[in-house]
């Protein structure tokens, strides 16, 4: 259920103004100490941020997916390391419970997850598996009422801070494939759980990601997403439905705030006796950048209300994702070409922005993964109609 309009318009202010005013002036810090304050990431859980995507009767506050990727653009005009935060409890640490979760499962963590009392993780890729994600390696073998699961996941988000894992096991032989992938809810804390060290990364600092290793950890059957075996493919393909417009709203609050420095750049800085505004090959840049934005915001948005009437947008939000991500990429590089010098120094947010965008195009399904999910449904559904 969306939410009316003036309710959304409130929330869509409130949130602004939490970006701009708060967590703008401390993107450099942020980069910097490689840390979100705690004091922040208490502010985002009194705004509701943890639960935005989270049903009302769960404690969230129940956006649907045309409100969602407006927030989305709102939240994405600052450094992305602070969606990140709360990002896996609003997109692929809850939306597996909430999507194919048993009620129980529901019960138990949905509310501690839109309140950000815990925060949820979604464990899929391996060190040997990652676009291939039928392929699985990790075993989860049944010993009477509970699996025991064994292997390494990596580049975990959020796993240092997780309550909650949503880890993807094969309970079936490797000939399986994708039918014998099932999706578990291990807590964090259980016996045998170990977190790797913290990555150093490129970009996206204040963000944090890390190996998940499972030494003999038991987990009840209960714990099974929906309590079937062998449907977390499919959970997990669901996830990544709604994550991939979730991301590609995020990837075009960055373009917007990147024409944004285009333009203030262009206006204060001068070259031959006038502002580079001026110059027409510096408008080009601006007026391509600003262009992609429009036709990304565009896609993402009509995407969105055709995921909340029920259409299926799988293909969709994989084009959604390809285009709004590699956009992104491109309008970041013209930020940095108009900064000139300056923009590869990192007192400018175009320097930082550069190397946070880079990730949009890997995560949730490289930009290849998209372009094979678009085609072979494209296909499958035209040798479907014959
Ligand atoms: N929603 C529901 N079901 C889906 C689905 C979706 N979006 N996509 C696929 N499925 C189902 C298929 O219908 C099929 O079901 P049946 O066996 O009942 O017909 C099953 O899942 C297997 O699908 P498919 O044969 O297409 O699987 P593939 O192994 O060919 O894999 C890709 C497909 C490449 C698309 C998948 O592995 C993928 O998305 N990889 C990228 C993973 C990723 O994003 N990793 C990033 C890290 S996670 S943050």
């Amino acid at each position: 259920m969306a939410l009316d309009t003036d309710t959304l318009n409130q929330l869509i202010e409130t949130v602004r103004r939490f970006v701009r005013e708060r967590l703008i002036p401390l993107e450099q810090e942020v980069d910097a100490n490689d840390k979100i304050p705690d004091e922040v990431i208490e502010e985002m859980k009194a705004l509701g941020l943890f639960g935005l995507s989270i049903p009302e009767n769960y404690g969230g506050l129940g956006l649907a997916m045309s409100d969602e990727v407006l927030i989305g653009q709102e939240l994405g005009y600052t450094a992305p390391a602070f969606r990140s935060a709360f990002g896996t409890n609003v997109g692929i640490g809850s939306q597996g419970i909430l999507i194919d979760g048993t009620e129980a499962q529901k019960q138990a963590y949905l509310p501690k997850l839109a309140s950000g009392e815990i925060v949820g993780s979604f464990a899929l890729t391996e060190p040997d598996v990652g676009s291939d994600a039928a392929s699985v390696k990790m075993t989860a073998k049944l010993d009477g009422d509970t699996y025991v699961l064994n292997g390494t996941k990596r580049f975990i988000t959020n796993a240092a801070r997780a309550g909650v894992f949503t880890v993807m096991a094969r309970t079936g032989t490797v000939e399986d494939k994708a039918k014998g992938v099932t999706a578990f809810l291990v807590e964090a804390g259980s016996t045998g759980l170990e977190l790797g060290a913290p990555e150093k990364k490129m970009g996206q600092k204040g963000a944090h990601v890390c190996d998940v290793i499972f030494n003999d950890v038991a987990v009840h059957k209960d714990q099974i997403i929906g309590g079937i075996p062998g449907q977390g493919f499919k959970t997990a393909m669901k996830v990544l439905d709604r994550g991939r417009l979730h991301m590609s709203s995020i990837a075009m609050g960055m373009a917007n705030r990147l024409v944004d420095e285009q333009v203030s750049y262009a206006i204060e800085r001068k070259q031959f006796g006038s502002k580079i505004g001026d110059f027409q090959l510096i408008q080009a840049m601006i007026a391509d950048s600003r262009t992609e934005y429009l036709a990304g915001k565009s896609m993402v948005e009509a995407t969105a209300a055709r995921y909340d009437a029920g259409d299926k947008v799988s293909t969709d939000a994989s084009s959604c994702k390809l285009f709004c991500t590699e956009a992104v990429g491109r309008i970041a590089d013209r930020a940095v070409q108009i900064h000139g010098g300056a923009g590869y120094i990192s007192d400018y947010a175009v320097e930082r922005f550069y190397r946070d965008v880079r990730l949009l195009r890997l995560y949730e399904g490289t930009s290849q993964i998209q372009q094979i999910v678009i085609a072979k449904n494209l296909i499958k559904d035209a040798e479907a109609k014959r």
